[in-house]
């Protein structure tokens, strides 16, 4: 089962052997960053093996960290905390990705049952869906405290990530809005750049459904609540990096993982509802047309992004537990935490995928793309330019379209092995008769492209060439043993002395 807040979470890394508590006094600004940034490329903690890449990445990602004296704060700091593919199983309460992506497959299945008795059948799912909604409740652990004039964001620990920063940075809480009209909510996770004890900018992006909101506000020349939210369940902040589409609620998705409703209790100072179970919870409003200069910031893309005009958000109130725990997250080169939540949604957007281009068998978003740049598929091949359809398929699908590079592999290849994927590709490929490249939308991030989320991307098809896809010879066999010697083989291996 998932964890009902922080720092129970916390506490069940601790038991695994997957938290370590560093007590010396460290410094908010980059000391924080740097000692983050070695652990998330050591070896994996402890000894059990992740339950599903074990034998492609190894395990990485170290220990998850609890600061528990940074200097100018009385509250300890958390990070690293879903960094791993064993904590990030530990957060969402499963041994498996492909059992979670395969419940996920179950619930968007359009399967429209027939008969009466099917009917009957489909009802205890439903009810279950209906139960996955929050809640509201009456009172939560993260209105114990509750700081209104009082209220200074320069009490809380937030980091200051790099060293070209803009400044000190909220990086790891949910940004909880809602529309003006129909009052549908939703849950981002934005970078918060603090400038003084009640002021800070909130950096989105246009397409996130954050703004969205914003914009409905902002025609009625009016300001729009929003609270940022620390803590809570365990399933929460990757609920909220998950890119839903704009009309499914992460609230609702959140309450599937959680196995429950989230239970949501009435903000303070602002229309909003926000996890009973949070730490922290900041209350304020996002002024209609006041801006500021927000960044830079030390990316996931591996660069800085650079400054920017953001909105201007003001504080009305701080509520938080007696004793909260302040989580945070730092992006960068990778690996690091980012990395380990996106793999998750790779896992659970595989039957999704699979609805929209069923020839995909499984596709890998590998650690050094970043997300975006890079996409390894494996397909069956039936005819002449199947890959190709793939590719343009991909490129018309969701988030994946910003994907700068996609390579199509056969059956045989194990696209979560970057050495088989990458031998695969350089074996089979005539450069001129089996890539594509084509002008398109890319990642708004993408420093390279010659215009800001617009520039080319290619497509590289790395299967069997056939009859049909251009000028070839005729294609000679993979080497493969025998399966019969294979099995004779497993079966002595022990008698030759190699041990079981
Ligand atoms: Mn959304």
């Amino acid at each position: 089962m998932p964890f009902p807040d922080l720092r129970s979470f916390v506490e069940e890394l601790d038991r695994c052997g997957q938290l370590k508590r560093v007590g010396v006094e460290v410094d908010p600004v980059l000391e924080v960053t740097e000692i983050a940034d070695r652990v998330s490329k050591a070896p994996a903690a402890g000894d059990a093996p992740p339950p599903d890449f074990d034998r492609v990445h190894g395990g990485k990602g170290g220990h998850g960290l609890l600061f528990e004296n940074v200097s100018g704060s009385d509250i300890p700091l958390g990070i690293n905390l879903y960094g791993s593919y064993e904590r990030m199983g530990i957060a969402l309460g499963c041994s498996s990705f492909a059992d979670l992506a395969s419940r996920v497959g179950q619930l968007v299945k359009p399967e429209m049952p027939t008969t009466l008795m099917a009917k009957m059948k489909k009802l205890p799912d439903l009810m279950k869906l209906a139960s996955f909604g929050p809640k509201i409740v009456k009172r939560g652990m993260c209105q114990e405290v509750v700081h209104t004039d009082d209220a200074d964001l320069l009490t809380l620990p937030t980091i200051q990530c790099w060293p070209d920063d803009g400044g000190r940075y909220i990086t790891f809480a949910g940004i909880y809005t809602k529309d003006r009209d129909s009052g549908d909510r939703n849950v981002g996770m934005y970078r918060v750049q603090i400038f003084e004890p009640k002021m800070t900018a909130m950096h989105w992006h246009v397409h996130h459904d954050g703004p969205r909101h914003h914009r409905g506000y902002k025609a009625h020349g009016e300001k729009m609540p929003l609270a940022i939210v620390f803590g809570g369940e365990s399933v929460l902040p990757y609920a909220a990096t998950c890119p839903l589409p704009p009309d499914v609620s992460e609230l609702l998705f959140a309450g599937f993982l959680n196995g429950g409703g989230i239970d949501l209790v009435q903000c303070k100072t602002i229309d909003m509802q926000v996890p009973a179970n949070a730490e922290i919870v900041i209350e304020g409003y996002v002024e209609p047309h006041e801006m500021i200069t927000e960044g830079p910031f030390g990316d996931h893309t591996g660069y800085y992004s650079l400054e920017g005009q953001y909105p201007v958000f003001r504080v009305t109130a701080i509520t938080q537990r007696r004793d909260p725990i302040f989580p945070a997250t730092i992006v960068g080169l990778p690996p690091q935490e980012d990395y380990y939540l996106g793999k998750v949604t790779e896992r659970i957007f595989l039957p999704l995928l699979q609805m929209l281009i069923p020839d995909v068998i499984d596709y890998s978003l590998p650690m050094f793309g970043a997300f975006h740049n890079c996409a390894f598929v494996k397909i069956k091949k039936y005819y002449a330019h199947q890959a190709r359809r793939v590719i343009n398929a991909i490129w018309g699908a969701g988030q994946m379209s910003f994907c700068k590079m996609i390579v199509v592999l056969d059956e045989e290849v194990n696209v979560h092995d970057e050495q088989d994927v990458l031998f695969h590709m350089c074996a089979n490929v005539d450069w001129r008769r089996d890539t594509m490249i084509v002008e398109g939308a890319v990642d708004i991030l993408d420093h390279a492209a010659p215009y800001e989320g617009a520039g080319s991307k290619i497509g590289i098809d790395a299967t069997r060439t056939m009859a049909g896809e251009g000028i070839f010879r005729e294609y000679p066999p993979l080497i493969r043993m025998s399966e019969a010697v294979q099995e004779r083989v497993t079966r002595r291996w022990g008698e030759y002395g190699f041990g079981s």
